[in-house]
């Protein structure tokens, strides 16, 4: 996107305000939209035009971003202004699965529409800082023309040309930051059934959790060689630990809904004779 080419942000969510105010700081014409009013006043007030409605949005740039809750909000949104959009550029940030993507991106082609997915990985408060990226998928030369444009909102990254790579990861990428919040808020609780402080926990998780987390390159090379055979702590002794965690849940009062299932995928393993092998081929048993 070269420095005058003209960006609308179609959806002022928490998100995408965080997403105009970055594009009016980089020196973009940005022109915002919103379903319900009364929310640009600051964008605004910091260089951005307001569009009057959703056809004056899309026909005011170039360059066409949303930001919308779901992928039935961007096709409400969309799909009547479809004519408009035909020869435009589309950069779709909103959360939607790998298969809502490729059908956005199937849409979008039968419309004249060139097509890029993207999976945000920041919080608002981040966009623009050190830490936010956003991953891309979909048509190469939307990202390749926007490519300084999209740099205002993080490390933008191209996966390929097919449109649900992004989501892929940004999902996957997810699921294990939800697993990770939620092991915390399960360790938080067992700590607290002990009257012991919580923010102190939560400084040792961290650390913890930074260490253990420099493991994950190993995981990885041992998944893609296929060979789970090892010497160190194999299925059948973390069969004991788990056993041993939710025993010490109940203890503490604390409900398994977060236990259970780790010590299930183990429990069957060891069941159907895996108990020797690594706990990396959990990942045979979930794919
Ligand atoms: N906020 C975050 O931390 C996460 C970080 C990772 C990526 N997500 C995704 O970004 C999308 C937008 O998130 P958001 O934080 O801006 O969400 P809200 O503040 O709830 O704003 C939602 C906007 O969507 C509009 N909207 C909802 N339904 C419709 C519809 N049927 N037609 C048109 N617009 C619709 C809503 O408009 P209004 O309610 O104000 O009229 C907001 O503009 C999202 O996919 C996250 O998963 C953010």
């Amino acid at each position: 996107m070269a420095e005058q080419t003209t960006v609308t942000v179609l959806g002022l969510g928490a998100m995408g305000r965080a997403l105009a105010a970055a594009f009016v700081r980089g020196g973009h014409p940005t022109t915002v939209w919103n379903r319900t009013a009364g929310k640009d006043a600051d964008l605004i007030a910091s260089g951005a035009t307001r569009a009057s409605s959703i056809v004056d949005a899309v026909r005011a740039s170039d360059v066409i971003v949303t930001v919308l809750l779901d992928h039935a909000s961007v096709h409400a949104t969309l799909d009547p202004v479809a004519g408009q959009l035909r020869g435009r550029q589309l950069i779709n940030l909103t959360s939607t699965s790998p298969e809502e993507a490729r059908e956005l991106a199937r849409w979008a082609a039968d419309h004249g529409i060139d097509y890029l997915d993207g999976g945000i990985m920041a919080v608002p408060q981040m966009i623009g800082g050190p830490g936010s990226s956003v991953l891309y998928s979909g048509s190469r030369s939307v990202f390749d023309a926007n490519r300084a444009a999209l740099e205002l909102l993080g490390t933008a990254e191209y996966f390929g040309a097919d449109a649900g790579l992004a989501s892929l990861y940004d999902f996957a990428l997810l699921a294990g930051m939800y697993t990770m919040f939620t092991g915390f808020l399960h360790g938080a609780a067992m700590v607290a059934s002990a009257g012991q402080s919580v923010a102190a926990f939560s400084d040792r998780a961290a650390a913890w959790a930074s260490a253990m987390s420099q493991s994950l390159p190993e995981y990885g090379r041992i998944i893609e060689s296929g060979d789970y055979t090892t010497d160190r702590q194999h299925l059948a002794f973390q069969k004991a630990a788990l056993d041993a965690i939710v025993r010490a849940s109940r203890d503490a009062g604390v409900a398994l809904d977060m236990v259970a299932p780790v010590k299930n995928l183990i429990d069957r393993q060891v069941a159907d004779g895996h108990g020797a092998l690594a706990f990396a081929r959990t990942f045979e048993e979930l794919r």
